[in-house]
């Protein structure tokens, strides 16, 4: 096979790889969405995990989750080192069935199954801890925000780029008591604040879209939240970096072990999320980017968006599953 036709036949199947992976996020979307404002967000995240398992039988590629529900020993499915797929070319896979549990559980906004591929090696591999982040959108000069400078400087240099008031400006942060000085200070510069419960892909996915509102995200949660956020940007533009933040000696370790060679140096986005990335997001609950499932008497709508870093394709699919052709047994 000559270059060319070996080249165009990765493209194709990268390609293809792209639409399969929105498959696996709407399996777990729709397994998720039965337990929408149901209060019970374990047996939620339960539904999704075990139907995104199952839904990367078939997706041919030879994956190894490296971000996902836990260690080997605490989580039964989509565990780190767990291979997933029915053989094809080696990816790390980094998977959150459902991020925003409790946001699925209260039938709040902005709840996602998600997925992101890349090859291996490339996805840093966040423990389970807490990252301190800071992202904005696209279009904007290289370095106007930096997880070291002041949040002060970070809004005027941002309100400059954007050629707006500080005033104009929104900033979305987890809802935490561990935000409460820098919520403070955004307020006393007179910006403006979206505080999310939970889900925060979300939240640094919304700095991409004008339409959202959001300006720029700040704060600490999850760190594998962190890299699926990273993954995203690197698809849609915007820039990110993030710290992971440490409780204990042992989560040191812990990321030690993981192969972070030093745990406590800033990350920045191709550190977090390199090579060509594949991501697919699709809602369980309805949010700025994505509506939720909705259920009819006759089958489920789901809505997805799928990119790829290499052509920075962003793609929305809107699926509408029918009960038509199925036994009730395989009613979603
Ligand atoms: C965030 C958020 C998640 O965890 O990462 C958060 O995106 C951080 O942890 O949806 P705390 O809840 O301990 O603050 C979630 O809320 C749940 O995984």
């Amino acid at each position: 096979m000559s270059m060319e036709q070996q080249g165009a036949r990765e493209l194709l199947s990268d390609r293809n790889l792209a639409l399969e992976l929105v498959r696996v996020t709407e399996a777990a979307a729709l397994a998720a969405s039965r337990w929408m404002g149901l209060g019970n967000k374990n047996e939620a995240d339960g539904a999704a995990v075990t139907a995104m398992r199952r839904a990367f039988d078939t997706v041919e590629i030879s994956g190894t989750v490296v971000i996902g529900e836990g260690e080997m020993d605490e989580a039964p499915m989509l565990y780190i080192g767990e291979k997933v797929g029915s053989g094809g070319p080696a990816m790390d896979i980094a998977v959150d069935p459902l991020e925003g549990t409790n946001l699925c559980a209260k039938g709040g906004p902005n709840a996602l199954a998600v997925i992101a591929l890349a090859e291996h090696g490339k996805f840093l591999h966040a423990p389970d801890i807490y990252m301190d982040k800071i992202a904005v959108g696209g279009g904007l000069p290289p370095g106007v925000v930096d997880l070291d400078a002041s949040i002060e400087d970070n809004l005027r240099n941002l309100a400059r780029a954007k050629n707006c008031d500080i005033s104009d400006l929104v900033a979305c942060l987890l809802d935490r008591e561990r935000h409460e000085e820098k919520i403070a200070r955004i307020r006393a510069l007179g910006a403006r604040i979206m505080l999310i419960s939970d889900g925060d892909v979300a939240g640094v996915m919304a700095t991409t879209q004008p339409e959202s509102g959001v300006d720029i995200f700040f704060g600490i949660g999850g760190a594998p939240e962190g890299v699926l956020a990273a993954a995203a940007l690197r698809c849609v533009g915007g820039q990110m970096q993030g710290r992971l933040v440490f409780e204990n000696e042992e989560q040191i370790a812990r990321s030690r072990d993981m192969g972070i060679a030093d745990p406590h140096r800033k990350f920045e986005l191709l550190e977090l999320a390199a090579g060509d990335v594949l991501f697919a997001a699709t809602g369980v609950t309805s949010g700025a980017m994505l509506r939720g499932v909705r259920r009819f008497g006759h089958g489920a709508v789901t809505h997805s968006v799928v990119m790829r870093s290499k052509s920075g394709t962003v793609r929305y699919v809107e699926a509408h599953h029918s009960y038509a052709t199925k036994p009730a047994a395989q009613h979603y």
